[in-house]
């Protein structure tokens, strides 16, 4: 058995540290995990998910070579030169045939892999792509503009700190999205003088911590909230003296929800006003509040408007910029992007929000003869295919390309409609990090080193891209000559001042940078650590925009000094650092719209008096549920496992149901039942639950994946979704509220 190595969790965006065994064949298995206690976010903790990672580092799908496909359809494997060469070629004569702006790009990274995107800008800027998108696009897009808006900054709760703590549509004991979720659920929830709030339709685990549950219907959040800020305002609950320093447009606010029917729109949501008003006393009375929203309400009806009265409901009562209240974290790398919304998408006229199209437009954008359709996708580290609405509708958009490249670990079912695929190596294999760092105070970043060495025929994203963007003839190679010169007699700040230089010369050359950077400084760093090179700039631009935050983090001197011993620290490092030591002032620093928050967004105070008209039914004689189709549950990992041998419970996915319906159906679990939706069907086998409320039923995410026998395990949920099902605003879907019935099945 090898020694103890570090790494990180790649399941979802805490990325735990984690220490490992190596062993079996070759020593190329991950044997034992333990949480890393030198990680400084998650301290030794883990879920039980991080045991299997083994079945992705080994995954049965593995990628072991380059592949074409045949005129007949069916693969061939090829060499790397002749793929870098083909696909270069192909996109190349793509772009001077149909412009650079018909190929899209999909992905740049998951969970636990953040660089693959960072490294395809060379690639997007020389084939001149214009559109992207990401998994961001169906779930986030909402929100980011709401706090784009409001607070011209990205936002989140500080649940370390706070008084009150409150999760709207979230699960985090399944779903965490803050460190040490479950250790944090018992501690917050044992404490007497500390109250949590959970809204949710079912009695989720982290529902049964809660001291008040507004067990909310499906898909009512925007009337509930509409209710609660409604009692604010209506009951001078507000802190206006807060307010009049710290915001602008308070009146419009004030004037929109003095008539809110609060009654009426409880009554909508399905919770006692006595309860809702329980609630609004606790937020309105307590020293601090923190709250977050998940897929509950961003995969649901009015997420766009639902995301702005969640936040209204804190900002009204003071809840920023103080210890326990809302901050906004110091970002190494922004991936939530500005929020702005300033373009839109070539046929459908979509809004692009932080510069990603909403997903559920992409294959109407194929499917169509409109002049400025996409011709050709570059997929990478993502399985659209399995995770964007209408599976079939998307697969058939992407048969419909001149070209598909996808670049994964694994044959997905994304990667066997592809024209070429390109085997990464996988996140274990080389240097890796995501920009998933919203912490305060201290915000933490870890570069994980590789456990293994890559086997020949899987490649790191950087040196994909190098490659490619070399075989279109695009690495300015005067430039790279200078630059490694330069690095060799005059050290890095020799290179520092010749790269600055040709930035300055030419600013386009800053999407080439992370390939630049990678053939010139890349091979002088320690440890092979040559795709961390495009951290330097990163690194140097933090230490430009934050020196106090990382001179508390212990970097001293020069800020370009600080910045380099910043980079040398994120590569010698191999637990994770803190980069960041914040203030609470350093949030109001942070926002975009000169220190204030920004109060009335016009559009969605509009959008409330949708709200008046009553909430529409969902459901119908034909389809008598609302499926909520897709709950992270014990062994949901969106699609990052592939062998469903890895669950330890739970294997098929139960679709869950209410006591009351299985009684009203004559179903019992372990039966089999058909889930119909509108847009298609599928079996599941059943699990009775009272979580669940009459009316509400639900599949977990991440199952359904295709074997290669065709064989398959639990509902592939998105052939039961479908795009038209989607926010006004932001263009999410409505995934949490799909009109389905189940049958029994004999
Ligand atoms: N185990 C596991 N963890 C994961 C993942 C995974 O696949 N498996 N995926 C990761 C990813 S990519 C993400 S984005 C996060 C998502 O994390 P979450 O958003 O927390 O996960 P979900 O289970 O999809 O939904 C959260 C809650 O919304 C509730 N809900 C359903 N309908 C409604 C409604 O109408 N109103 C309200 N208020 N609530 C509703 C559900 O009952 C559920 O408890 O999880 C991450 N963590
Ligand atoms: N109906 C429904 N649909 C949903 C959801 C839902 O709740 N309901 N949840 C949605 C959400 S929140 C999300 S985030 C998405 C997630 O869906 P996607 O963004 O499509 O991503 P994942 O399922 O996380 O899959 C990650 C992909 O990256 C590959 N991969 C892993 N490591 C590497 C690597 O090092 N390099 C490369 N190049 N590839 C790698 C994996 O093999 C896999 O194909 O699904 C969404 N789809
Ligand atoms: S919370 Fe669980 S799934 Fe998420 S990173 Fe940590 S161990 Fe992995
Ligand atoms: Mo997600």
């Amino acid at each position: 058995m090898s020694e103890w190595k570090t790494s990180a969790c790649i399941l979802c965006e805490c990325n735990c540290g984690i220490e490992v065994q190596l062993g079996g064949e070759d020593g190329r298995e991950i044997v034992r995990i333990r949480g890393d206690k030198a990680h400084p976010a998650s301290r030794g903790y883990l879920c039980q998910k991080a045991s299997g990672l083994n079945y992705y580092q080994n995954g049965k799908d593995r990628l072991t070579s380059p592949l074409r496909r045949k005129s007949d359809g069916s693969f061939e494997a090829i060499d790397w030169d002749t793929a870098i060469r083909e696909v270069s070629e192909r996109l190349l004569s793509l772009r001077d045939k149909e412009g650079g702006e018909r190929i899209f790009y999909y992905g740049g990274g998951g969970q636990g892999n953040h660089l693959p995107g960072a490294y395809a800008s060379g690639l997007r800027r020389v084939l001149g792509m214009q559109y992207r998108s990401n998994a961001l696009a169906q779930e986030k897009t909402g929100e980011f503009w709401v706090n784009g808006m409001m607070f011209g900054a990205h936002v989140k709760g500080d649940f370390e700190h706070c008084e009150v703590a409150i999760f709207l549509g979230k699960n985090p004991w399944h779903s965490h999205g803050l460190p040490r979720a479950r250790a944090w659920l018992r501690d917050f929830s044992k404490d007497p003088d500390r109250t949590l709030i959970v809204i949710d339709p079912v009695v989720s685990e982290t529902a049964e911590f809660a001291d008040i549950h507004l067990r909310v219907k499906p898909g009512t959040d925007a009337w509930l909230l509409a209710a609660m800020v409604g009692m604010l305002v209506q009951q001078g609950r507000y802190r206006a003296d807060w307010l009049a320093g710290h915001s602008t447009g308070l009146e419009p606010v004030l004037a929109a929800f003095a008539d809110v029917p609060v009654q009426q729109y409880c009554d909508i949501a399905g919770v006692p006003l006595s309860q809702v008003q329980r609630a609004v006393d606790v937020i309105s009375g307590a020293g601090s509040v923190a709250m977050a929203e998940d897929l509950g309400i961003q995969m649901n009806r009015h997420s766009t408007l639902v995301s702005y009265l969640e936040k209204l409901l804190w900002v009204l009562c003071g809840q920023f910029g103080n210890p326990g209240g809302q901050y906004v974290p110091a970002s190494l790398q922004n991936i939530a992007g500005s929020g702005r919304s300033s373009r839109r998408s070539p046929v459908a006229g979509a809004p692009i929000i932080s510069g990603l199209v909403p997903c559920n437009v992409i294959a109407d954008e194929i499917l169509c003869d409109h002049p400025d359709r996409y011709r050709a996708m570059v997929i990478e580290a993502a399985n659209p295919v399995h995770s964007l609405p209408d599976s079939r509708r998307f697969a058939q958009a992407l048969r419909s390309l001149d070209t598909v490249v996808v670049i994964d670990v694994a044959m997905t079912e994304t990667a066997r409609l592809a024209d070429y695929v390109l085997p990464a190596a996988t996140q274990y294999e080389k240097w890796e990090a995501t920009f998933f760092n919203f912490e305060f105070p201290d915000n933490y970043f870890h570069l994980r080193k590789p456990l293994f060495d890559a086997p020949g025929y899987a490649l790191p994203e950087a040196e994909i891209h190098a490659r490619l963007v070399e075989a279109m003839g695009a690495m300015p190679e005067q430039l790279v000559m200078e630059l490694n010169a330069a690095l060799a007699d005059g050290g890095r700040e020799a290179y520092r001042e010749r790269f600055m230089r040709a930035l300055a010369q030419e600013p386009g050359l800053v999407d080439l940078a992370p390939v630049i950077l990678y053939r010139t400084l890349g091979p002088s760093l320690p440890e092979g650590a040559a795709a961390a090179a495009t951290l330097w700039p990163v690194a140097l631009g933090f230490a430009m925009r934050e020196p106090e935050s990382l001179r508390r983090a212990g970097f001293d001197g020069e800020p370009m000094v600080r910045g380099e011993a910043l980079f040398d620290a994120i590569v010698a490092q191999h637990s994770g650092l803190v980069f960041a030591r914040d203030e609470y002032a350093d949030s109001w620093a942070r926002l975009g719209n000169e220190q204030k928050i920004r109060l009335d967004i016009p559009e969605l105070l509009d959008e409330l008096q949708v709200l008046a008209a009553g909430a529409a039914e969902l459901t119908s004689a034909e389809y008598p549920f609302v499926l909520m189709a897709g709950e992270r549950r014990d062994y949901s990992a969106n699609t990052i496992y592939r062998d469903g041998d890895w669950r330890r419970k739970d294997p098929e996915g139960a679709l869950r149901i209410s006591p009351q319906d299985a009684d009203r159906l004559g179903i019992a679990s372990g039966d089999r039942a058909r889930v119909t939706t509108r847009v298609g069907s599928a079996l599941a086998r059943v699990a009775v639950t009272p979580r669940m409320q009459a009316g509400h039923i639900s599949l977990p995410n991440g199952y359904g994946l295709d074997n290669e026998d065709g064989s398959r395990s639990g509902v592939a949920l998105n052939e039961l979704t479908s795009l038209g099902d989607c926010d006004r605003f932001a263009g999410t879907p409505h995934h949490k509220i799909v009109p389905a019935r189940v049958e029994v099945v004999a």
